[in-house]
């Protein structure tokens, strides 16, 4: 008969961010590899895209086995306050080693989150079962992961600049904020992963080699290691295409897609910044100020609270008196999910202003769309760096941290979006002579 097929489980963690890059692998892993593929789901999710998202992936993926598993309640004092999304992780650590070794009966190997590493791999080494780590950001990113441990060893006085081996200087203040507080939720967690990625099979991450060369070269000479001369295979498994749902775009509001389909050919800036953190009130009025003034057309997703969940305020509240009626016609705004995938590959989209979340850096490299970067928190600085340093994009470093280092004035955003747009425009002339047709996927390289 048939050679059995492959039983491989997948772990994702919460977040969108997370979601998005597992259920691209289990598509590629189901369809194009030809494994049995078994998906886990931590109850409840935290926000209501990732509900949605898990609703129409199981849909369009019937052979898809899904193991849900429900976390106690996280009304322990600790968790008050906590971010919600590392809360989840915290949960999902707790429960991992008792509820997931009963689902794992007849699986072949374990591709479990990063945020997972230091309870996922220990256990699958006990069960004798070879588990993989999938990394959601990029190469450059992995390398500061695998390497803090050994940072904050060698650093002194609170520790400083990172210099990670084979790769380079990643300055403190590109450092996910949290890690500045080693008895921080979120720095344990990071350092112990960390610490435990010696000893998984091996580390999948959603990049390719021409993007970020030195960090790959790194990670595979294990320069990174805390345990030198021992570091597992990293396997650069990017760009995983995202997957479109037929239905989930039926349910859809149809009408930013109506529009972008209206709009001239290259025209629009996109802009968001995710759905996990919403900008503050009075940078969320400068933006709005400076998308105005830029004389642009343009389609914002905006965010109006840290988690879909509970957000209330309405669009024309948020962003102020008659805002909506002065850019009517050349922009677009919303507060619904839309389908970014989608949205970046369409041909009237020129241009993206990002808070460089790594699926969405991927998403606009695979659609050939340069990037405004405009990074906010987390890994977004290290990943801003590794686009701008590709070419793919243009960081304007001085855009901080909010909050730090004060808001971004309204005509700063219009004179940038300006000039990109203009060099843009130059480029887009320069490659126009060089190839040959008119033909919108022919004409959007993949930036790197
Ligand atoms: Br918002 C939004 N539609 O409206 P990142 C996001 N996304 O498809 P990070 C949509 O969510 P977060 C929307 O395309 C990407 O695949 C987007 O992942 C998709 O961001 C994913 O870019 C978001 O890695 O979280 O920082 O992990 O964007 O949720 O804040």
């Amino acid at each position: 008969g048939a050679a059995r097929r492959p039983r491989i489980v997948l772990v994702p963690s919460a977040g969108m961010g997370h979601l998005a890059p597992f259920s691209r692998l289990a598509v590629a892993l189901s369809t194009v590899h030809a494994c049995d593929v078994s998906l886990v789901v931590f109850l409840p999710t935290v926000s209501s895209a990732e509900s949605a998202h898990l609703d129409s992936l199981f849909a369009a993926l019937p052979s898809m086995s899904r193991l849900d598993l429900r976390l106690p309640p996280l009304d322990a004092p600790e968790f008050a306050g906590a971010d919600p999304f590392y809360a989840h992780y915290e949960a999902s650590r707790r429960s991992t080693p008792l509820l997931l070794p009963p689902l794992l009966a007849g699986a072949d190997a374990l591709i479990a989150d990063i945020s997972l590493a230091s309870v996922a791999i220990p256990m699958a080494n006990e069960l004798h079962l070879p588990c993989y780590v999938l990394f959601t950001s990029s190469a450059t990113m992995f390398s500061l992961y695998a390497y803090f441990p050994a940072h904050l060893e060698a650093a002194t006085g609170g520790g400083g600049d990172a210099d990670v081996p084979g790769v380079g200087r990643i300055p403190r203040s590109s450092f996910p904020q949290a890690l500045r507080d080693p008895g921080n939720l979120f720095t344990q967690q990071f350092v112990s992963n960390g610490r435990s990625l010696t000893r998984a099979d091996g580390i999948l991450v959603n990049t390719f080699d021409a993007l970020e060369p030195e960090a790959v070269a790194a990670l595979r000479r294990g320069d990174v290691s805390s345990r030198p001369g021992f570091f597992p295979p990293v396997f650069t498994v990017g760009l995983l295409s995202p997957v479109s749902f037929p239905a989930a775009r039926a349910r859809a509001p149809a009408d930013y897609t109506a529009w972008l389909d209206a709009q001239p050919e290259r025209s629009v800036v996109y802009v968001s910044f995710g759905s996990r953190k919403a900008l503050a009130r009075e940078q969320l009025d400068e933006l709005a100020r400076g998308l105005e003034a830029s004389g642009c057309r343009f389609l914002w997703v905006v965010k109006g609270a840290v988690v879909d969940r509970d957000d209330g305020a309405g669009l024309g509240e948020l962003l102020g008196e008659g805002f909506l009626e002065r850019v009517q016609g050349r922009a677009m705004v919303t507060k619904a999910w839309v389908e970014q995938g989608e949205v970046l590959k369409h041909p009237a989209v020129g241009m993206f202003v990002s808070h460089c979340g790594w699926n969405s850096l991927t998403e606009a490299l695979a659609s050939g769309v340069p990037v405004l970067a405009w990074p906010r928190f987390a890994d977004q600085r290290v990943n801003a760096g590794v686009v701008a340093r590709g070419g793919a994009g243009v960081w304007v470093e001085r855009w901080s941290w909010e909050g730090e280092e004060g808001v971004v004035k309204g005509d700063e955003v219009a004179e940038m979006v300006k000039s990109v747009t203009r060099r843009l425009g130059r480029r887009q002339r320069a490659s126009g002579r060089m190839r040959p047709g008119p033909s919108p996927a022919a004409g959007r390289g993949t930036g790197a």
